[in-house]
């Protein structure tokens, strides 16, 4: 990717820019929340936990504004270094932002101590999430509870989901942005390369249609992305596992599953880019890949 160019000539005096990172447990909507606050999906969504690796980042920019969101993996106490690579970005991605949305679900009976503890006494909004579950009145318990234990910037019952108090709470960060130049140009959603995102769809795919341990023990990578002008892309990705037996289900019998992978998958990556493309994909074993430092840094994870 070439280097940002950002013309500073062309900026009002009074633009404001901050970081904004989404942080909570596992499953709370913090990726659906990320595609609700930029009008388009570039983090992948799930209703299994911890579907989300990396921070990603996610830009939105207007006239006098640009917000640089990060969606983080849920906060969780780790069990495998991947894990630890997971949460070793949920704390770069506190540790940067100028302001947190912290998110709850509104069905949680108690407040999520352990992700309480990770934000310290960083200035986040508490936003309550999947209100569309539950009625309004009936989350009020949890945020008595929340708000004796720290003191929040404010607090938004609201659907990730539905929209419902989105733009509310878009209208509550963009009061506490401080002044300050654009960080990426205007036209920038991300600053990922189009192979991430092209891999993050595989695998969410895999999370949509295995079950059990299959999706948390795979990793995608783009072996080969070729560009080419006058016919379809070409992208070659290795669908990663630990066990041969995974394998096996992934491919499933007579090729069918992984064919459905593909499919859907394409369908998807060819809507992100604008046009269509040639996807191939492969399966490999590495055996306890997600403990093994050189794989997981060739996978992208650290
Ligand atoms: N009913 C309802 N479901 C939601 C809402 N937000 C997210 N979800 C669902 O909750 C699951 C987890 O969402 P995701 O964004 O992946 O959560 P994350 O792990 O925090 O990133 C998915 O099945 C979403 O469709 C919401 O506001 N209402
Ligand atoms: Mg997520």
């Amino acid at each position: 990717m070439t280097e940002p160019v950002i013309n500073l000539d062309d900026i009002p005096p009074d633009h404001r820019s901050a970081y904004v990172s989404l942080v909570g447990k596992p499953n709370v909507g913090k990726s659906t929340l990320m595609n609700a606050l930029l009008g388009r999906k570039l983090s992948i969504v799930t209703p299994k936990a911890q579907t989300t690796r990396h921070r990603i980042l996610g830009i939105f920019s207007d006239e006098t504004t640009q917000i640089i969101f990060l969606d983080t993996p849920g906060i969780i106490k780790p069990r495998y270094k991947l894990q630890e690579s997971m949460m070793h970005s949920v704390h770069g991605a506190i540790a940067d932002a100028d302001l947190l949305v912290f998110m709850a679900d509104a069905r949680q009976d108690h407040p999520d101590t352990l992700s309480l503890e990770q934000i310290g006494d960083r200035p986040a909004i508490l936003a309550v999430n999947k209100i569309d579950l539950i009625q309004q009145k009936e989350a009020l318990p949890l945020v008595e509870q929340y708000m004796e234990l720290r003191a929040f910037e404010t607090v938004i019952p609201l659907s990730a989901l539905k929209g419902f108090n989105v733009d509310v709470l878009m209208a509550e960060i963009k009061k506490r942005l401080p002044l300050g130049p654009p960080f990426y140009p205007k036209d920038m959603i991300s600053e990922h390369p189009e192979r991430f995102f092209v891999a993050e769809i595989i695998r969410e795919k895999v999370f949509q249609q295995y079950k059990q341990e299959v999706p948390y023990s795979t990793a995608v990578n783009i072996a080969n992305y070729e560009e080419r002008p006058d016919g379809k892309d070409l992208i070659e990705a290795e669908i990663v596992v630990e066990r041969q037996t995974q394998k096996g289900i992934l491919i499933g019998k007579g090729g069918r599953a992984l064919k459905k992978v593909g499919t859907a998958a394409r369908l998807d990556i060819e809507a992100f880019l604008g046009k269509p493309v040639f996807l191939k994909l492969f399966v490999k074993v590495r055996s306890d890949w997600r403990n093994r430092d050189v794989l997981l840094r060739s996978y992208g994870y650290r």
